[in-house]
């Protein structure tokens, strides 16, 4: 189903997912807040604005897909799966106690609406790519949709997907980079640098654009619009910020795995809303 959401709507559901996440961090005392934070406005503008899906139907043939690749950042794909109807929020509260269908890291045999396990870096995109390679033999016209992080495009396995698609010409393909500067400890520059990315997608014969990856309105302008006769698979290099939305979580390394002390959290519901 296409949601015709407004970007208000959109807007209410990314602050939902924000604060159901930061809860299911909290009591379970483990996950990636910073980077959960960096990708939800993308992610609830693909299942809320973007996409056609059947949460009853998870299966269902002509489905888009959507491919966490940067499988850490759960608590951004767990609340938008069950915002879009995949499963109860019950499910949320069990976030990585045992035997949880909500593990670390995104596991397809359990979980409803999760395409393909992720957690190792890398994979997403040469799984997106088969993906959209299938549906061109195929005839199908759905459309492939893979969110990696930027120190992610670290992994050269993407850069070989990349090349592929370009040159078979991947239409449906839509990658998504979550750019956000930073990896797990230090940014993405300083480490093994990426920029200029858009230039570099471009050259892989790629359709390459910037957008505020916190800009409802913009994403929704870039990502809806189909991409049948475009001739180029499409990459979004969607500018975020590394826990976006909580003051003292914005733009620091440190909050990629860390977890909210009582204080900590009763400050981040405060702030989000
Ligand atoms: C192959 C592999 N190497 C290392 C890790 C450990 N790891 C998990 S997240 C992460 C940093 C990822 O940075 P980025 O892709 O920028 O994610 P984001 O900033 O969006 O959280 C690392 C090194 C991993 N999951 N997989
Ligand atoms: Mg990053």
């Amino acid at each position: 189903m296409l949601k015709n959401n407004t970007v208000q709507t959109i807007r209410d559901k990314a602050l939902w997912m924000r604060r159901r996440a930061f809860t299911m961090v909290h009591d379970a005392q483990l996950g990636h807040p910073g980077g959960d934070f960096s990708a939800i406005d993308i992610i609830a503008t693909l299942y809320f604005g973007v996409m056609h899906y059947d949460p009853t139907k998870p299966g269902l043939e002509n489905r888009d897909r959507f491919i966490m690749s940067k499988g850490h950042a759960t608590g951004a794909l767990y609340t938008a799966l069950c915002a879009a109807g995949y499963y109860p929020e019950e499910w949320l509260d069990t976030y990585m106690q045992p035997n949880s269908k909500l593990n670390g890291h995104p596991n397809r045999t359990y979980l409803p609406g999760v395409e393909t396990n992720t957690g190792p870096l890398g994979h997403g995109m040469p799984v997106a790519l088969g993906i959209a390679i299938a549906a061109q033999i195929s005839g199908q016209d759905h459309r492939t949709f893979v969110l990696t992080g930027d120190g992610e495009l670290q992994e050269g396995s993407n850069w070989e997907a990349a090349m592929t698609a370009g040159h078979r010409k991947l239409e449906t393909l839509t990658l998504i980079v979550d750019r956000n500067r930073l990896q797990q400890g230090m940014g993405t520059e300083d480490t093994n640098g990426l920029d200029p990315l858009d230039e570099k997608f471009r050259a892989f014969g790629w359709e390459a654009v910037m957008v505020d990856g916190h800009d409802i309105g913009a994403l929704l302008d870039v990502l809806a619009p189909a991409r049948i006769g475009k001739g180029r698979p499409l990459c979004v290099i969607a500018n975020t910020v590394k826990g976006k939305g909580v003051s003292f979580m914005e733009n620091k390394a440190s909050w990629h795995h860390g977890v909210p002390n009582a204080e900590q959290y009763r400050i981040a519901l405060e702030e989000l809303v």
